[in-house]
């Protein structure tokens, strides 16, 4: 089997629930935020999931992308792997990327509980709370097994979502490597403000890797204040991480930051003339009594736009596709793609 597209990351089922900001506030939560859970989070889980309105919605933000990606693209382009348990939770993710025609290759631990995340919606504001059990357990030699590895060299884009520094950065560097050598397409996203804070080592190590690196302002931010750059404009930060050493000196880096309901800044960096290019793309208009939740919003912009380079789509137009996808999601509830499917027009 071949797939044009790659994509890694953390599978959870998302455990999904209004709160009011009196139960952000116990567990000193922040409104937007993504997090690791600690000891003191975990009664959340079996708090939520006695809530009235609590909604179980396929979760794991690189398997959101990988989704809405395949949602767009023709039958049988997209394949994620993650690490999952046996149990209804991975049957229930296995449902939900079957309804897109996502094809997975999971790495499973019979022994240990699928992943799980607390969404607590908030107005527009989602904050997440992470146990990420079995997909804390991804190895890199569920890549090198040879029917696995067979579709990592078929594969011609690859999209890895920054969650799974915590995880495996070994795995992120072997398809890395392998992308940068074959001068393929490799995507990561920063994924949330913690990851440049807390796992800089590791992205410092993957960085290289990256010909497009996909984040929000409040990730861009993070970043730059630990990677002492010394500015918080945000076309100054994504000229420092465009200009970043890169492993694969055949083509540019782009990095494109979304700023919510602002235009979207991209800016890209060619070594060879060291000439950078930016630009500014405005999101598609949506009036805000129509938005459902905005849980899931950036992982379907990646979507959208990641969908757009395996396309062979330029610039401009995949990270308008990226806009148009992630409208859709915000409509929907949790990280999910409307059906019947619509489909992509200028
Ligand atoms: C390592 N962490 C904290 C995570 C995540 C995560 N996906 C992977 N790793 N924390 C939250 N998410 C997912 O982000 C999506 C929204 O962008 C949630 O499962 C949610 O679907």
């Amino acid at each position: 089997m071949s797939y044009e597209l790659v994509c890694l990351g953390n599978p959870l089922l998302d455990i999904q629930v209004d709160v009011d900001s009196s139960y952000l506030a116990k567990y000193g939560l922040k409104e937007n935020d993504a997090i690791l859970a600690e000891p003191q989070h975990m009664p959340i889980f079996d708090e939520i999931l006695g809530y009235k309105d609590v909604k179980l919605v396929a979760g794991g933000a690189a398997q959101n992308t990988a989704r809405g990606a395949q949602y767009v693209l023709p039958a049988k382009s997209v394949l994620y792997f993650g690490s999952v348990g046996k149990d209804v939770y991975a049957d229930k993710l296995v449902d939900a990327n079957q309804s897109v025609g996502l094809s997975t290759a999971y790495m499973v631990h019979e022994d240990i509980a699928t992943g799980k995340c607390a969404a607590l919606i908030n107005g527009v504001n989602r904050s997440l709370v992470t146990d990420l059990a079995a997909a804390n357990h991804f190895k890199p030699s569920h890549l090198e097994k040879p029917e696995n590895w067979a579709i990592v060299e078929a594969a011609k884009v690859f999209y890895i979502g920054g969650f799974h520094l915590t995880v495996s950065p070994e795995a992120i560097e072997l398809l890395g490597k392998h992308s940068a050598q074959e001068n393929k397409t490799f995507i990561m996203n920063f994924s949330a403000p913690f990851i440049p804070q807390f796992f800089k080592a590791a992205l410092d190590q993957c960085a290289p890797y990256a010909d497009y690196i996909v984040c929000n302002e409040s990730e861009a931010a993070a970043y730059a204040e630990s990677h002492e750059l010394g500015t918080t404009d945000l076309e100054e930060i994504a000229k420092k991480v465009a200009a970043l050493p890169k492993a694969n000196t055949k083509k540019p880096r782009v990095v494109i930051f979304t700023q919510g309901t602002d235009a979207t800044l991209a800016v890209s960096y060619d070594a060879a003339t060291k000439e950078f290019s930016t630009s500014k793309f405005a999101v598609h208009a949506l009036d805000s009594a129509k938005i459902v939740d905005t849980n899931g919003a950036g992982d379907a912009f990646a979507a959208g736009f990641t969908a757009g380079l395996v396309k062979g789509k330029d610039l401009a137009t995949s990270i308008d596709m990226g806009h148009w996808l992630a409208k859709l999601s915000i409509q929907e509830v949790g990280p999910s793609y409307p059906f019947p499917k619509q489909a992509y027009s200028a």
